[in-house]
């Protein structure tokens, strides 16, 4: 399988991880696409309608597989060790919604991104830049009360670290000075060999 994927996207790395955590790093070839709405990527278009990476292609002329969540879903029904996506019960709607909250922060700090650095200078509208930071602060708050930091990992603790690792890459507004159990936990999270694997690097390109 290839991987379409990202050195500074936290969904690229998300669906990485979770690749790692899964047993199944070493059936991917991981190539790297840069992507923006402003640059056109034609052939991750060519797999994505959206032009988002990551894109999971599959042997025997399967459809291609897009986006993160999709990605993840698929991964865990190769995945022969014990599920990352808790199949049943009120864990697999708690992993799901902690994963949720983890998209969001992401897609937040992406806007946050566009109102501060990459819209230029005139196009950028600081209410809108404000109401996405509102939603990062009441996201970590959140997370703070709801996350499982003891249980197994799961595609939820995925989300999050991925998310949180790439909010601090980009210098976004923080969660440590009031979050400390998410802070202690995301130390500990990110020395796991997946998250050590996957490094983030490099610039957007718009
Ligand atoms: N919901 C998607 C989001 C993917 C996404 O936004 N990827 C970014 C990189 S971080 C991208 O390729 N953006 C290009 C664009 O918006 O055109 C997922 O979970 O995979």
């Amino acid at each position: 399988m290839k991987l379409l994927y990202q050195t500074h996207s936290p969904y690229a790395r998300k669906a990485l991880v979770f690749a790692h955590e899964a047993g199944l790093a070493d059936r991917l070839a991981v190539e790297h696409h840069e992507t923006s709405p402003t640059h056109r990527n034609a052939q991750v278009f060519a797999e994505n309608p959206l032009g988002k990476v990551p894109v999971l292609l599959r042997p025997g002329g399967l459809p291609p597989l897009f986006d993160s969540d999709v990605i993840c879903a698929y991964l865990d029904t190769l995945n022969e060790g014990r599920k990352l996506i808790p199949e049943a019960g009120e864990a697999r709607w708690h992993a799901l919604r902690v994963q949720a909250v983890a998209q969001g922060l992401a897609e937040a700090g992406i806007a946050i991104r566009w109102e501060t650095t990459r819209r230029p200078e005139g196009l950028r509208y600081l209410a809108l830049r404000d109401g996405y930071i509102a939603k990062l602060h009441a996201s970590y708050a959140w997370l703070e009360g709801e996350l499982d930091f003891e249980s197994p990992v799961h595609v939820g603790h995925i989300a999050v670290a991925t998310a949180l690792t790439w909010l601090e890459f980009r210098d976004l507004p923080p969660f440590r000075d009031k979050h400390p159990r998410l802070a202690t936990w995301l130390d500990t999270f990110a020395q796991r060999p997946s998250m050590r694997a996957t490094p983030l690097s490099g610039n957007t390109h718009d």
